[in-house]
């Protein structure tokens, strides 16, 4: 048992990032077992959804002519064009049904302005609107946090070097991940991960 310290993040299991799903991560409801098993050994859990409007800004659809996966430039920085995924109260925004959901002491949702994408489970993509979910696990006096979910490059990867950034003790059990690997985005992921001393399990 780890502990009371040490939190257990779960990224983003939901059914639009598992296969059939819109944006459908490889193998990605592989990570539901380990991640059952992993909460039996964390106090403190919070799992993560992504959350967009039907109009959010992140989606290929919104954007006349655009491909997904596509780049584009946002007021932020540049910004991957998605397909349409995680709509608010969609099937696909739901958690995958395999997934212990009882155990969670916080469900955070993200990507809910329309403007912002938001794939760290800390802060917004223009990296200064906070989520809330750094001052919770403050107040629950959490030092620690292990990272597991979908995907490794995108949602598990800006959550952890976030959480490096504002001063956690960080943790990523990549056994427990799956990456959507585009344009290399996987190796750079890990790379960022490791030079920020984010310690990569699994
Ligand atoms: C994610 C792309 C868009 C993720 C979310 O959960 O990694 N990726 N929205
Ligand atoms: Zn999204």
């Amino acid at each position: 048992m780890q502990p009371d310290t040490h939190a257990l993040l779960v990224i983003d299991v939901q059914n639009d990032f598992c296969p059939g799903g819109a944006l459908a991560v490889s193998d990605g409801d592989a990570v539901i077992a380990p991640i059952n098993a992993m909460m039996e050994d964390f106090a403190v859990t919070v799992l993560t959804q992504d959350w967009h409007p039907a109009d959010h800004t992140s989606f290929a659809a919104n954007h006349p002519g655009a491909e997904p996966f596509s780049l584009t430039e946002m007021p932020y920085g540049p910004q991957v064009l998605w397909p349409t995924h995680c709509v608010q109260g969609s099937r696909g925004a739901a958690f995958h049904e395999g997934l212990r959901t009882d155990p969670a002491d916080l469900i955070i949702r993200k990507g809910f302005r329309p403007a912002i994408d938001s794939y760290s489970a800390f802060f917004e993509n223009d990296k200064t609107t906070p989520t809330g979910l750094d001052g919770y696990l403050r107040a629950r006096g959490v030092t620690a946090v292990t990272l597991a979910g979908l995907a490794t490059d995108y949602c598990v990867a800006f959550s952890a070097l976030d959480a490096a950034k504002l001063g956690f003790d960080v943790s990523v059990r990549l056994d427990a991940c799956r990456a959507i690997d585009l344009d290399g985005s996987l190796a750079s992921a890990l790379e960022q991960m490791r030079a920020a001393g984010v310690r990569l399990i699994g």
